[in-house]
């Protein structure tokens, strides 16, 4: 239960890329082998953001992109940069049900394999989960049935989403690197939950039902022996500090104060998006601060890339000089099933050669092949 606070950080001794790889980071290793895989994690995301930099997040980066399913050595950020993202983002939705993939395809075997590459290159892994209704059975998008405000009565429910949660915890609690010792990663559940569009969100349950959601979760990975998981807590945008913390599980819960916040609506809707940052993610970070937690920017993005200098002209401006440990953007679909939907260039896009610069400018963080 006890969250991870670094009391004192040598932040000089500890690399970016720990001991694992040719990140771009690597400098000195010699501290990371005496502390734990989940304390090691921390304190590369607390050095990234102390050193104004910060990883750059891309949602199953290695599975497929827009022209390319499950290739080796694929990643349309590689293609486009030459380096992998610093951060490369997961989700479990359908392995509350025992599926062998998930809700978007990605097996879960070949997941965790790429989780233990990418963190053997001295990159992060954060892991995001999409679960059906456990009551109508439908996505995470079906609002139709409220099962937080049956949990306290329903035990079919509870027990549903107990044996769910188990289900998220067997698979987090597996994950190895490359040498077969427990893989470190942040675990970001029940995420926009200020929105409406989720079950477990805004309308679909009060605060207090869902602050005991979040417990069920913590106490299920404990109770199972998970130790590996930093826990991130990320609610949308245009919330107030009260708003915020209205849903917050408790600094005995969580790890990393996140929140997602996307870019809607092309060159018109830079302002906006701008604004919606600058609103938002300062205090998230000075209240991470103040509580001993790291900052992080858990999602964003411009759905399809229309403004080709999206990377350089509106995300780094939008975020300089907020000590965010990390900024995610979400997936490449593949162009046959979802053209438009992306949010990090790929090989001939027009925002590509920007992409390029963005990642030439050494503030992101990615790591080497
Ligand atoms: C959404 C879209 C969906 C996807 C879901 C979970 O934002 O990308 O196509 O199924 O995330 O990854």
């Amino acid at each position: 239960m006890k969250p991870i606070i670094i009391a004192t950080l040598a932040l000089a001794a500890i690399s970016c890329s720990g001991n694992k790889g040719t990140g771009q980071d690597n400098s000195n290793t010699a501290a990371a082998d005496s502390i734990s895989p989940v304390a090691e994690l921390s304190q590369k995301l607390r050095e990234a953001a102390a050193n104004g930099r910060y990883y750059y997040g891309h949602h199953d980066d290695t599975a497929y992109g827009h022209t390319w399913k499950y290739a080796e050595g694929g990643s349309d950020v590689k293609a486009v940069t030459g380096s992998y993202p610093g951060l490369m983002s997961w989700d479990l939705g359908m392995i509350e049900v025992d599926s062998t993939r998930n809700l978007d395809g990605v097996p879960f075997e070949f997941m965790a394999a790429e989780m233990a590459s990418q963190d053997a290159r001295g990159g992060i892994n954060a892991i995001s989960w999409h679960p059906l209704n456990p009551i109508s059975r439908g996505n995470s998008w079906d609002v139709s049935a409220s099962p937080l405000k049956e949990m306290a009565t329903n035990t079919a429910v509870r027990d549903t989403l107990t044996a769910w949660i188990d289900r998220a915890a067997r698979f987090v609690g597996s994950l190895k690197d490359s040498d077969g010792k427990p893989l470190a990663v942040i675990f970001r559940p029940w995420h926009e939950n200020s929105g409406t569009w989720f079950w477990w969100g805004t309308g679909n349950s009060t605060p207090q039902e869902y602050i005991d959601l979040w417990k069920l979760t913590r106490e299920r990975f404990d109770a199972a022996g998970v130790d590996n998981v930093l826990w991130a807590y990320s609610p949308d945008k245009d919330l107030t500090p009260e708003a915020y913390f209205s849903t917050y599980p408790g600094d005995e819960y969580v790890d990393i104060l996140g929140t997602d916040i996307y870019h809607f609506g092309d060159e018109e809707g830079v302002a906006e998006y701008t604004a919606r940052i600058k609103a938002q993610l300062p205090y998230v970070a000075e209240e991470a601060a103040k509580r001993g937690k790291i900052a992080a920017f858990t999602e964003t993005g411009l759905e399809g890339l229309g403004v080709t200098d999206w990377y350089t002209r509106v995300l780094a401006p939008a975020i300089e000089g907020i000590p965010v440990a990390y900024v995610c953007v979400w997936r490449n679909a593949i162009e046959s099933e979802k053209p438009n939907h992306f949010y990090a260039p790929y090989p001939g896009h027009p925002s590509a050669d920007d992409f390029k610069k963005y990642h030439d400018a050494n503030r992101a963080i990615f790591v080497n092949p």
